[in-house]
């Protein structure tokens, strides 16, 4: 894979194995299939067994609850090559690790852990996070979602909207306000009665992925599925704060893809005689393209530095966030055009992932927000009150 700054020398063994083995099944598992899968709008069949088979689900999560115990270099170089494959791929193993055994791991009972965390590691059970509803968006804290006391349990009322994996989930950690008014996290089980996930179809990105909705009508949870350890926006906002600084690594396994087809073509394909990369016009694109990617992959790394040493704040993730995944769609969009007609069929993967990026630069905060993300912290005043 391009990397022009030698990235690689900054990594350790350990990680350099784990970056092997994923790309290792990313080329035998996806790339062969993916195209068809999300053509027909539909998703790998056993994708998340075979993730949990190879160590992707809660790479973070240490070993005694199931998980891998690696470091958060190692889990961004998991998303990055997921992500070279397709994002749906890299989705279904994010919301899994960072948006479900995360909150669990993190302000779960140790009960909980026990229960879920083993089996959402091996993906023997799928997980699914509901903090989106119909209404509330980018503002989340505004939910209408309800959790009122009920006997030794509670009732949770109301809707959760574009949920990845909802149609397919064994459990969902949901997040909605008690009675008084406090965010809660609480973990649905499918067979709840009350308990619904209707599909939302006709998508034209993340095709390879399952979207839905959560629908909560009278269910009834009992106090052992409610996350004792967090009572407030931190909860859920934390999550996302993995998940979006695994997408910061994701995106540029995506644009490296891009890249790569479309210089391979540029050198292959001739025109007026002569190879297209011959002609000043593409080689300005792709030295531009490898460029985004680098000044990327070397944000990417120093965030994952940073993590490692916990001292990555909000503020950087979503710089990093923002960036990487808009780098990523203009990488695509260039490296489409560089392929000309080729570039608009399945043959190649580029329209795939530029179609992709439209989510990924809309989820875990559209590219808006993440803006006003860093005005609000460089200048101490919220756009958002
Ligand atoms: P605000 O008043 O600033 O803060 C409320 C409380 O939350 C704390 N906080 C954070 N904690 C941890 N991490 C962060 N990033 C945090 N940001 C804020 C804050 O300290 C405070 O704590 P406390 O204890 O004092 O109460 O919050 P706000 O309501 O004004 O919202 C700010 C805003 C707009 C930045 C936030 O709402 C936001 O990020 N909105 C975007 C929504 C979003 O990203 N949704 C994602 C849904 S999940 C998804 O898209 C999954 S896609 C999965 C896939 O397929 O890969
Ligand atoms: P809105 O919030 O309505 O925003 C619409 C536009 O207004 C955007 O351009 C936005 O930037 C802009 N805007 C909003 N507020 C402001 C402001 N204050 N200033 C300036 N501009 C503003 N959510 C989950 O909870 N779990 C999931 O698993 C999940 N998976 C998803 C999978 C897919 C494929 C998609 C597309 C979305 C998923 N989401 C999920 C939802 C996602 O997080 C939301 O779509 C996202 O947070 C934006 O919310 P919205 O779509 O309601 O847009």
């Amino acid at each position: 894979m391009a990397d022009y700054f030698d990235i690689e020398s900054l990594l350790s063994t350990e990680q350099i194995i784990v970056r092997d083995a994923i790309r290792g099944f990313v080329d035998l598992e996806v790339r062969p299939r993916i195209d068809s899968f999300a053509q027909d709008h539909q998703e790998i069949p056993n994708l998340m067994k075979k993730l949990g088979e190879i160590g992707a689900l809660g790479p973070f999560i240490p070993q005694s609850y199931g998980g891998a115990g690696l470091d958060y270099i190692a889990y961004g170089l998991i998303m990055q090559e997921l992500e070279a494959g397709d994002s749906a791929v890299r989705s279904a193993a994010s919301v899994q690790s960072s948006l479900v055994m995360y909150p669990i791991y993190n302000f779960g009972s140790e009960a909980q852990k026990r229960k879920y965390l083993p089996a959402l590691a091996s993906g023997s059970l799928i997980g699914a996070f509901g903090l989106t509803e119909p209404n509330h968006g980018s503002d989340p804290a505004s939910m209408e979602t309800r959790l009122t006391k009920d006997g030794d349990g509670f009732r949770l009322n109301g809707a959760k909207m574009w949920i990845t994996n909802a149609p397919i989930c064994d459990v969902a950690v949901v997040w909605a306000r008690d009675e008084s008014n406090q965010v809660r996290g609480v973990i649905v089980e499918r067979e709840m009665k009350g308990f619904s996930t209707p599909e939302t179809l006709n998508k034209w990105s993340l095709r390879a992925s399952k979207t839905g909705e959560l629908v909560f009508d009278q269910v009834f949870i009992p106090k052992e599925n409610v996350l004792p350890d967090v009572k407030s926006m931190r909860g859920p906002l934390s999550c996302l704060n993995s998940a979006r600084y695994g997408i910061s690594w994701g995106v540029i396994g995506a644009a490296i893809d891009c890249y790569e087809v479309a210089l391979k073509y540029a050198k292959e394909r001739q025109q007026f005689g002569k190879p297209i990369a011959s002609f000043q016009l593409q080689q300005k694109k792709l030295a531009e393209i490898i460029t985004e990617i680098t000044k990327a992959q070397l944000l990417s790394w120093r965030l994952g530095v940073l993590k490692n040493e916990d001292k990555a704040t909000p503020q950087q993730i979503s710089m990093a966030k923002r960036n990487n995944v808009n780098m990523a769609l203009q990488v695509a969009r260039e490296a489409r055009q560089i392929l000309g007609a080729m570039g608009i069929v399945g043959d190649y993967p580029i329209m795939r992932h530029m179609m992709n990026l439209e989510s990924v630069i809309t989820y875990e905060g559209t590219h808006d927000v993440h803006l006003l993300i860093t005005g609000q912290d460089i200048t101490g005043i919220s756009a958002f009150e």
